[in-house]
């Protein structure tokens, strides 16, 4: 099944936004496998964003998602990375879909809370950059068979 690296970024988590990110995950029905509250490196930060650099804003991404702690989170489920895609909205607020989390709680790209990964490939990629193996859960959730086809 898919997985996707879901960041609840350092906005998100001084806005106390945590649970409800958390909370429209779990209602679409998705699955959480993994999760830790951590203060991210510039290390890991430089490498997770690493096809930004040389962008004008590369700098000032850095600072932002090294600037306090993030949730980190790995969820899965069918279609798990366009699912949580749309959950989270354009990259810029303005442009996100109503209802959306970057719609409903945000206003400028530089502040839109939440990182998805874009790709099942670089959900891959972002879950093992981010989590060990032994992080990840595998379990089984009573209510699967109504929510999975
Ligand atoms: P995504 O987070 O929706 O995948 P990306 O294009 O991959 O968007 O950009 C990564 C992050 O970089 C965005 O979520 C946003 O925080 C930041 N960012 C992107 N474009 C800009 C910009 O023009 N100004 C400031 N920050 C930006
Ligand atoms: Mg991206």
């Amino acid at each position: 099944m898919e997985k996707t690296l879901v960041l609840v970024k350092p906005d998100g988590v001084q806005r106390g936004l945590i649970g409800e990110v958390i909370s429209r995950l779990e209602r679409r029905g998705l699955k959480l496998q993994a999760a830790k509250f951590m203060q991210v490196s510039n290390e890991l930060a430089e490498t997770h964003y690493g096809i930004h650099k040389g962008k004008t804003f590369y700098e000032g991404l850095i600072q932002y998602i090294t600037s306090s702690p993030v949730m980190a989170m790995v969820w899965t489920g069918p279609n798990a990375v366009a699912a949580v895609r749309q959950t989270m909205g354009a990259t810029r607020p303005t442009e996100s879909a109503p209802g959306s989390v970057r719609h409903d709680f945000g206003l400028e790209v530089g502040r839109n809370l939440t990182h998805a990964s874009d790709s099942p490939e670089n959900g891959e990629t972002e879950v093992s950059l981010w989590f060990n193996d032994s992080e990840l859960i595998d379990w089984d959730r009573a209510v699967d068979n109504w929510i999975f086809e």
